[in-house]
């Protein structure tokens, strides 16, 4: 990776800390869908120390790997596409999910996600996949992964809500353990 790689993905992890979970650590407001005032997020931001202009933003958010950020209409504010842990609404609509949806997981959370089911954590919601090899991506970024098999025709069956992100990330508030099946079993 080159420096200005370096740069953009330091860049990044900046962004999704302030849009999604920190947004006080530099003052930063963000409205009750999650959205900042691009130029109020720069001038916070330069004033901690980031060197961030707008062309830096606009070039993040056309090249995030996963579009983890969106613009608005007038081009005038930005907000993470999904991901929160601070209280926002993102405004998306449940819609009827696939019938099977996969969660990436580490194998070490297995016992406890057999008992318990997924929780969102920190997170205002659990995130799957309708992609396994996504989900095998996601498990790895906390240890050895394990893809697990949600049954969401039977939860959305159940009257469980299903929403999905402008970036693709299908989102649920829990899913009970008597809905996910373990590819290794
Ligand atoms: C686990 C990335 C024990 C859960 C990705 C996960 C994603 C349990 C971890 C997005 C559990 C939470 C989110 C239970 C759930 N017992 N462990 N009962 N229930 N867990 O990072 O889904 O690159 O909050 O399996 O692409 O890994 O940031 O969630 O391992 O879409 O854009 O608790 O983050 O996107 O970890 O990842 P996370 P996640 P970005």
């Amino acid at each position: 990776m080159n420096s200005v790689q370096k740069n953009f993905e330091s860049s990044s992890k900046f962004l999704s800390l302030v849009l999604r979970h920190k947004p006080e650590e530099i003052g930063l407001a963000l409205d009750s869908e999650g959205w900042a005032l691009i130029d109020e997020l720069i001038k916070l931001a330069n004033a901690t120390g980031q060197n961030f202009d707008r062309q830096t933003i606009e070039m993040i958010v056309s090249t995030s790997d996963k579009q983890r950020f969106a613009l608005s209409q007038d081009g005038q504010r930005i907000r993470a596409n999904q991901g929160h842990s601070v209280n926002v609404s993102l405004g998306l609509k449940p819609v009827i999910p696939p019938d099977t949806l996969y969660h990436g997981t580490a194998s070490r959370f297995l016992s406890s996600i057999h008992l318990d089911g997924l929780h969102s954590a920190q997170r205002q919601h659990v995130h799957l996949s309708s992609n396994a090899e996504v989900a095998e991506l996601v498990g790895a970024r906390h240890g050895v992964p394990v893809v697990l098999i949600i049954d969401a025709k039977a939860m959305s069956g159940h009257g469980h809500l299903f929403y999905l992100s402008q970036n693709g990330v299908w989102l649920t508030e829990t899913v009970p353990a008597n809905y996910i099946r373990d590819p290794l079993e």
